[in-house]
């Protein structure tokens, strides 16, 4: 019966967020507006993670990662009532506007909290500080060294301090047009893109990492009050 429930591995809750992970809290997200339900398994370790990253799911005793392709599983397993009377060319869009958001806006996040020194220290607290101090400190230097070079190798990290942030804060602009005066960003009912919108949005709003696409985001007030609406319908 328990192989029968989802068994949620994600990382700890931290800021007053279900997650300091914008993925892990998009998944939790979408889990809640599809109505799935879930456990959330106590030994969650994001070095036994199938693919090296959280979150992942184990169901019916198989361990599925990525959240695109658990959401697709979740689809065929569940059902799709989010997103079943999208047309094709709103799915089109909903898949571009996931795309900006964890392949583009993500990195810029990513680099406030990983490449910045005064909020490397924030983020290794929350992250790290559970762990026996000197392990802690290693651990946490060759990770941050590991986040560094993916920075590199994805290409946002090659770019000045000014450059990233300016980047990020198209994207966030690009996302508050794109939401104008709808409730969510696919019309009037939310759809899984939101899950992916909400995750990283809270996670820029609503943590203490100070960076301007934090202040940025600030200033478009759709997108708080987007953030608000999401927290209220499924958190
Ligand atoms: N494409 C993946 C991305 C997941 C991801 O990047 N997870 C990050 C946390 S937000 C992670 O686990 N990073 C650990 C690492 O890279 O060592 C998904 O959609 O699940």
């Amino acid at each position: 019966m328990t192989n029968e429930m989802i068994q949620l591995y994600q990382f700890t809750p931290a800021w007053g967020l279900p997650n300091p992970s914008s993925f892990c809290m998009k998944l939790e997200t979408y889990l809640r507006m599809a109505d799935i339900p879930y456990q959330i398994a106590p030994d969650a370790d994001v070095r036994k993670a199938p693919k090296g990253k959280m979150p992942y799911i184990q169901h019916r005793g198989r361990a599925i990662a990525d959240t695109e392709l658990i959401i697709e599983y979740l689809k065929k397993n569940f059902g799709d009532k989010l997103d079943q009377d999208l047309s094709p060319a709103e799915r089109a869009t909903a898949q571009s506007i996931r795309c900006l958001v964890e392949e583009h806006l993500y990195w810029a996040v990513l680099y406030s909290r990983w490449a910045e020194s005064e909020n490397w220290k924030i983020n290794k607290q929350t992250f790290f500080g559970a762990l026996p101090p000197v392990v802690r400190t290693i651990l946490a230097e060759i990770v941050r060294r590991q986040v560094l070079k993916s920075l590199k190798g994805h290409g946002m990290g090659r770019h000045q301090r000014d450059e990233i942030y300016h980047f990020g804060k198209v994207d966030l602009l690009a996302l508050s047009d794109l939401l104008g005066s709808q409730s969510f960003f696919m019309g009037e009912r939310p759809t899984s893109v939101d899950a992916s919108i909400y995750g990283l949005l809270a996670n820029i709003l609503w943590v203490p990492i100070e960076s301007p696409l934090k202040e940025h985001g600030k200033t478009l007030d759709n997108l708080a009050s987007y953030c608000e609406r999401m927290k209220e319908r499924f958190i």
